[in-house]
């Protein structure tokens, strides 16, 4: 059984896949209003190239009795240790927590909450969003990528990802992956939100990307990470190329007046620096004039 927390972008586009290929899928849902809602709307709505198909997946609250063996942990990277210690006494021995949240340093509160649970982690490149209550578009087909630093052997189960069609690798150093990806949203998300523009209008702005990609690359040499540190200014002007016409997911927060992963991003990279005695000046200023930019809008700084 496939307990998957969190019935938002991603949770709905593991749930539905999984479901269809025939796996047995429960979802956990935060409390019974939302239960009821989604019992209103009947399940839940995927949409691929602009066509709905609906999936009735059996739903429960957190305080449900049955236990856990497998848990997809589908929320922001702020909800992610709550959210696991509200199932803690539900997780079966041997339990496993897959986790698909952005950036780093939720893993680790994770891991802390459930310390007898195996934690796998995931990065992943595919794009889903909500079109209203229960109802994703799956926008951008991508890769996931994942891992278990502590434990190299991959889970069994990945055959059942196989089977429901969701593109996956094990990585045998998924820190690097995500180390990685933090360094490109922190190069180009920030940005988007400060110039409040496209990710392909940071064209206008190479010294500002340069420098930027030339202080994350010090700091993942720092911490370790050189493997994640390689070409990544390339990298990142291959991204803000291939993606120039969409707004970075930190840019569309902040407009829609949601609470951004910044603490977990750009915040995680400048605790590390900080613990590293690491000056920064220019990823430190972006920081605080990130935290400038939220708190006008009302966000929080976390
Ligand atoms: P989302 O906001 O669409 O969905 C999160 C869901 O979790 C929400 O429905 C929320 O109500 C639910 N939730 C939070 N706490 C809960 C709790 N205690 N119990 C039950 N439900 C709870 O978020 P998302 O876009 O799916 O993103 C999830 C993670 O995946 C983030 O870290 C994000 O950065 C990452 N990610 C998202 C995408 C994407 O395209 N959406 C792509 C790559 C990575
Ligand atoms: O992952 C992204 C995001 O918007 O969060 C990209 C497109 C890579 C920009 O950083």
């Amino acid at each position: 059984m496939w307990h998957i927390l969190g019935a938002g972008s991603l949770g709905t586009l593991w749930a539905t896949r999984l479901a269809r290929a025939g796996l047995p899928v429960a979802l956990i849902l935060r409390d019974s209003a939302r239960l009821n809602s989604y019992q209103q709307a009947g399940g839940l709505t995927l949409i691929e190239q602009g066509q709905p198909q609906h999936y009735p997946i059996p739903a429960q609250t957190p305080d449900h009795r049955q236990p856990i063996q497998r848990l997809l942990l589908a929320c922001k990277a702020y909800d992610a240790a709550n959210a696991v210690s509200q199932l803690a006494p539900r997780l079966a021995p041997g339990a496993e927590i897959l986790l698909l949240q952005n950036g780093l340093g939720s893993q680790d509160e994770v891991a802390r909450a459930a310390p007898q649970a195996r934690c796998i982690f995931a990065s992943s490149t595919e794009g889903a969003f909500r079109q209203a209550d229960f109802q994703v578009v799956f926008a951008g087909h991508g890769h996931t990528w994942l891992g278990d630093p502590q434990n190299l052997q991959p889970p069994s189960w990945l055959a059942d990802l196989q089977h429901a069609g969701i593109v996956h690798d094990w990585s045998l150093d998924i820190l690097s992956r995500l180390w990685r990806k933090l360094a490109l949203n922190c190069a180009i998300n920030p940005l988007t939100v400060l110039h409040d523009c496209r990710n392909g209008e940071l064209q206008a702005h190479p010294a500002q990307v340069a420098c930027l990609c030339s202080e994350l690359s010090e700091l993942l040499h720092t911490c370790g990470r050189s493997a994640a540190a390689e070409n990544l200014h390339d990298d990142v002007q291959r991204v803000i190329q291939a993606t120039a016409a969409n707004y970075s997911s930190m840019h569309q927060d902040v407009r829609q007046g949601r609470r951004t992963e910044i603490a977990y991003l750009l915040g995680y990279a400048c605790d590390a620096a900080q613990r590293h005695q690491l000056v920064l000046p220019y990823l430190q200023a972006l920081h605080s004039q990130l935290l400038a930019r939220l708190a006008a809008r009302g966000l929080p700084s976390h």
